[in-house]
């Protein structure tokens, strides 16, 4: 990437399940933050971190026509009846429209972030928006929030961590803050805990997005749209 990015898009999907139950999404979250607020970073009094003053946000809900898994309903707290009752709309093309409009006003180019995106968050966003035929920004590129912090702790230290859960969202979080993240498993909170944690690495993150990220358009282009997709290269 010759030119830094100039906005980093966090995201997080709520899905019916896991990739291999072909998933439909229950709920989004998208928060854009300009680069300059990642460079200097708002702390308080103690010198303890707070998120960026200055955010755009897209939480919806949606109806996935599609049954949730026991454990997903379990986890995300939504169910397709309380979807139904408070009368969510699918994801349909006027949700598109607006995921394109919303990644559009921002300041380009985008780097879109998730935990675990390459495997769940990219592809599924990716199919949701091709049922619609809508495409995103063609300058657009995604990093794996996952894939960086992992690869920053393997370059610090000699041995590769196998605890499990270490490099979960929920892990990661806990190790740099000391106190167990908010929302869990609602979209805006999963969105939050990985925006503290790009503030509390931003640094090498914001170099590893320069040499790592990929562009989203391959992607989007790809004859595989769910699971298939990646590798762990
Ligand atoms: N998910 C699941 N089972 C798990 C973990 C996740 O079905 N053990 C699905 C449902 C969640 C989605 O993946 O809505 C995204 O996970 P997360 O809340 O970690 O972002
Ligand atoms: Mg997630
Ligand atoms: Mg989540």
């Amino acid at each position: 990437m010759a030119m830094p990015f100039k906005t980093f898009v966090f995201l997080d999907l709520e899905g019916t399940g896991l990739m291999d139950t072909l998933p439909k999404v229950t709920e989004l979250c998208l928060v854009a933050v300009h680069r300059s607020a990642l460079e200097n970073p708002l702390r308080d009094r103690a010198g303890v971190l707070l998120p960026p003053r200055i955010q755009d946000k897209l939480c919806l809900c949606m109806d996935p026509c599609k049954s949730l898994g026991a454990h997903a309903a379990e986890i995300t707290g939504l169910s397709n009846h309380t979807l139904q009752r408070n009368e969510k709309r699918a994801f349909d093309a006027s949700t598109a429209t607006i995921v394109r409009d919303f990644l559009l006003r921002q300041a380009q180019p985008i780097c879109l972030v998730a935990h675990g995106g390459d495997r769940y968050d990219f592809p599924l966003l990716k199919a949701e928006l091709l049922f619609q035929a809508v495409d995103l920004p063609h300058s657009m590129y995604c990093m794996d929030q996952w894939k960086a912090v992992k690869c920053l702790d393997e370059r610090r230290r000699a041995k590769p961590r196998v605890i499990k859960g270490y490099y979960t969202l929920e892990g990661i979080y806990r190790r740099f803050f000391h106190k167990e993240p908010e929302g869990s498993h609602s979209a805006e909170g999963d969105v939050l805990t990985l925006l503290m944690i790009f503030l509390y690495e931003a640094k090498d993150l914001l170099k590893w997005s320069r040499q790592y990220s990929r562009r989203c358009q391959p992607w989007l282009s790809s004859e595989s749209a769910l699971g298939t997709a990646w590798s762990e290269d």
